[in-house]
């Protein structure tokens, strides 16, 4: 059973080292443990540090990318170098290398397909009241829309199963956390969730600039990947409230129209023409989108037989990967 620890790094010098250190050299049920970085255009001595360190893969994105396509062409380097079992963590020694014993377990056991580090954030000390509410109130979101309970869901301390990495496909850029839990959800994947600790804030988070917006952009990310999914039920919704809104004050003006009261009610029809149209409209667009699902539906089968594929590159294959430049492999020749 071969786990290899992938570390997403923008500008990490001073950590890194830190993170690489207290990553555990053994684990139980574990045959073969590597290490892979992926530096995602970093402008310090991130690379220096890392290859300092001993890591035995790095991939580098030569321009900043950001971190939901590092993550990506992280999973697909570390399927490509056999990895069983992928282990994601912050570059910023958030979270315990000890803890991945645990964050493996249900995968190990056959019990998980994947697994998320939950950060306890109702309880841990470095979380603000106001930044604990919003993850409450957004975990339970994602909890009700995966079917599953996930009580922190944007936590990057995860572990994934070779087969999980293999039908995982992100598309949408902020960040991979809520997007690959509500994919994996639609795809029958097992998510699990082990309660972990966090170490002491080394720097403030550089994943969103202020709280609102990380809320933008995580619903932003929610709407566009439950819409992918189940986009004919959401318009064909927007349709019957669209057109039932037009019905009612169109009814109004023949009522009043049929009892000789027609005049100066011309708006209740021009209001209740224009929403009965746009209900239809609705109807259109969401025939469309489920057309596109599909399309999309199928191009994740052909990704993931293409995956599955021995001896094709990476770069063809995943569309963050694609202009991956630089791969940097220890144990190659
Ligand atoms: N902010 C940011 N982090 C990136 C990027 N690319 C990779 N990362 C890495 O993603 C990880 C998570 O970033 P961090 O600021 O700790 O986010 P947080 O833990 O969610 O607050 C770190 O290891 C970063 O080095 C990027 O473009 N921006
Ligand atoms: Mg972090």
């Amino acid at each position: 059973m071969k786990l290899i620890i992938q570390i997403p790094c923008y500008n990490e010098e001073a950590t890194l080292a830190q993170t690489l250190a207290d990553l555990p050299t053994h684990i139980a049920g574990i045959d073969e443990l590597e290490t892979l970085i992926i530096d995602d255009g970093s402008t310090d001595a991130t690379l220096m540090v890392a290859r300092e360190a001993g890591v035995d893969h790095i991939v580098r994105h030569r321009r900043n990318r950001g971190l939901a396509a590092a993550f990506a062409t992280g999973l697909d380097a570390a399927l490509q170098a056999g990895a069983d079992i992928i282990v994601n963590t912050d570059a910023d020694n958030q979270y315990r290398g000890a803890d991945i014993q645990q964050l493996i377990a249900p995968i190990l056991a056959d019990r998980a397909d994947l697994v998320i580090g939950d950060r306890q954030t109702w309880i841990c000390p470095h979380f603000s009241l106001s930044k604990r509410t919003l993850q409450r109130l957004g975990s339970r979101l994602v909890s009700r829309l995966a079917g599953q309970h996930i009580p922190d869901a944007v936590s990057g301390f995860r572990a994934i199963s070779r087969e999980t990495a293999i039908k995982l496909h992100v598309v949408t850029s902020f960040s991979y956390t809520i997007e690959t839990v509500l994919q994996a959800s639609q795809k029958g994947l097992a998510i699990e969730s082990v309660p972990i600790t966090t170490n002491d804030a080394t720097r403030p988070s550089r994943l969103f600039k202020s709280i609102s917006h990380f809320v933008f952009k995580s619903t932003a990310t929610i709407v566009r990947v439950y819409v992918m999914y189940h986009s004919l039920a959401i318009f064909i919704w927007l349709s019957i409230l669209l057109m039932v809104g037009g019905v009612i004050p169109i009814f109004r003006f023949l009522w009043l129209f049929a009892n000789g009261d027609g005049d100066g009610h011309t708006q209740s029809l021009v209001i209740g023409g224009v929403l009965f149209l746009a209900g239809w409209f609705a109807v259109a667009f969401g025939v469309i989108a489920e057309l596109l699902s599909g399309n999309w539906r199928l191009l994740g089968m052909v990704l993931e037989r293409a995956r599955r594929s021995q001896g094709l590159r990476s770069s063809l294959l995943d569309i963050h990967s694609c202009d991956q430049d630089d791969t940097w492999d220890r144990r190659a020749p």
